[in-house]
């Protein structure tokens, strides 16, 4: 005898009668498919514009559902923004990054994959989780499985740590090395196997794949040497040093300018195609994930959001890696398709400025919960049948990771972006930098000075004060973040910060930037 039954033959009629409602009502919210890269730069895609690109399921995806254009990565980087993802809060309210601190359970148990849990939804995680979740914020890594909330999920395919593109040494999908030796296609396998699984149960699901493709080390699929093979691939306006000498010094002053290796002319072609192979890898697995969902009958109730944790330079204004608030690092693309909403105009564009903070509160909206007073992000789920609206006027994109100088706080509007670099020792100068986003994408015309764009920049640095008074009342209180507070604010003068600054911080990383200039500097007079 079933649960049901047991209780309409013991005469609890109305209970039984209040689960078959349940029921009813969890038949009619939707699945969720939750598609992550990792590192993909927001012009990688076909439907983001770039003619060089094989993305035949991105692009297939995106003229299902709509695009978001004014889409950011508020810390653009794997852990912080990992974490933002799942709370829906900006790094400074939740406090975990790299150097920073793990996030605590407490601030776990309000994630989305932690909430359509309770509220039934039957969950599954793939891939790199990317943040350790622990009693309380500590520093001690997240390259183990103790620090994994495996138990969170119904079922767990992820990896600690970076894991590895070889299938075989990532414990939870080993099993799929024999069939599927890179790992890229070994987690479509088990999206796959999970939606299988889920399609026989009487509760929605939600299921969310990390890929660790295309993060570095640049090593693709062999199955798809020959997709790029013939490719040259066509360097960017603001490709390499000439565009980064109208930037400031503080951007400069980290590994994404004075590290890079693998975007420099001397590799560009070979590294682009690497690059590119990895997310042609990402595109095959969507094709899998979407293929299943229609054979299982579930596509029409499944709604899919695929994005990014952060975007990636790959050499522009002569930067690598991602980090810095240009769009190259912080955009990052981010596609919503809802199959309830039956597509009339293909290839619909949101310009609203969204964030990595709106993922959990557009998740908890679509699963019909209410979004925690204390979350930073929008539901975007208005936006999807009606792309002409915006959830915001401003959001903030802020770096308080690595190099002390490249720390920043930054505004962005569907218009404009401004950028507050506040670091004004060792010969440099508090910096402002202002750019007009849609008549210079490739940021390659600062403002701040313009004479007519006064107005402009003013009512900027009035939206920056704004954010800095956010970060002061919600930050937490500890790993430095109320210190950043005062750090990033505008009026506070330099004299009073430098008293704030961290001092062991600031000589270890004075230390390790004068080892990657000299680096920089050999490998310049090498391949120049
Ligand atoms: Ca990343």
């Amino acid at each position: 005898m079933d649960r049901r039954s047991f209780l309409k033959a013991a005469g609890w009629a109305t209970i039984a009668g209040a689960m078959e409602c349940a029921t009813a009502a969890s038949q009619q919210r939707p699945n969720i498919v939750f598609l992550l890269t990792d590192d993909q730069s927001y012009n990688s895609l076909g439907c983001m514009g770039n003619r060089q690109v094989k993305t035949p399921h991105f692009d297939e995806l995106a003229a299902d559902g709509v695009v978001f254009d004014g889409h950011y990565d508020t810390t653009s980087i794997c852990m912080a923004s990992r974490a933002t993802i799942m709370t829906g809060k900006y790094e400074y309210r939740h406090g975990c990054n790299f150097t920073r601190g793990s996030l605590p359970r407490e601030q776990w148990r309000r994630s989305y994959p932690v909430l359509l849990r309770e509220a039934g939804y039957y969950t599954c995680f793939a891939g790199k989780f990317g943040f350790a979740v622990t009693d309380a914020p500590d520093k001690s890594g997240w390259n183990s499985n103790n620090k994994m909330p495996m138990d969170s999920f119904d079922v767990w395919h992820g990896w600690p740590g970076q894991g590895s593109y070889r299938t075989a040494d990532n414990e939870f999908v080993a099993r799929y090395a024999e069939k599927y030796p890179h790992v890229t296609r070994a987690l479509g396998a088990a999206a796959q196997d999970f939606i299988k699984q889920a399609s026989k149960r009487r509760q929605p699901f939600c299921l969310s794949v990390s890929f660790k493709a295309p993060h570095g080390p640049l090593q693709p699929d062999p199955e798809f040497d020959d997709v790029y093979a013939d490719t040259v691939w066509q360097e960017p306006p603001n490709y390499d040093e000439p565009g980064a000498a109208h930037l400031p010094k503080q951007a400069k002053s980290g590994r994404q300018y004075l590290k890079i290796r693998t975007f420099r002319p001397a590799t560009y072609q070979a590294s682009m195609r690497k690059y590119q192979q990895q997310i042609y890898g990402v595109d095959c697995a969507i094709g899998t994930i979407r293929a299943e969902l229609k054979r299982q009958g579930l596509a029409d109730n499944t709604v899919i959001i695929a994005t990014s944790d952060n975007g990636y330079n790959c050499g522009s204004h002569g930067f690598g890696g991602k980090v810095l608030p240009y769009e190259e690092g912080s955009r990052a693309p981010l596609i919503v398709y809802d199959p309830r909403h039956k597509n009339t105009q293909v290839g619909r564009r949101c310009r609203s400025v969204t964030g990595n903070i709106d993922i959990m509160p557009t998740i908890l909206d679509l699963a019909g919960l209410p979004i925690p007073g204390d979350v930073d992000g929008k539901s975007l789920r208005p936006l999807v049948p009606n792309p002409g609206g915006r959830v915001r006027d401003a959001m903030a994109i802020l770096n308080v990771w690595g190099s002390i100088p490249t720390h920043e706080l930054s505004v962005v509007t569907a218009d404009y972006k401004y950028i507050y670099w506040f670091f004004a020792g060792e010969g440099m100068k508090a910096a402002e930098e202002l750019y007009h986003l849609p008549g210079d994408r490739y940021e390659m015309n600062n403002l701040a000075a313009h004479p007519e764009k006064q107005t402009t920049l003013n009512k900027m640095r009035l939206l920056y004060d704004v954010e800095i008074e956010r970060w002061k009342k919600n930050c937490v209180r500890r790993s430095e973040y109320p210190e950043w507070g005062t750090l990033l604010d505008r009026s506070v003068p330099w004299e009073a910060k430098e008293k704030v600054i961290p001092a062991r911080a600031i000589q270890s990383d004075r230390k390790s930037r004068s080892g990657e200039k000299t680096r920089r500097s050999r490998r310049t007079n090498v391949t120049r």
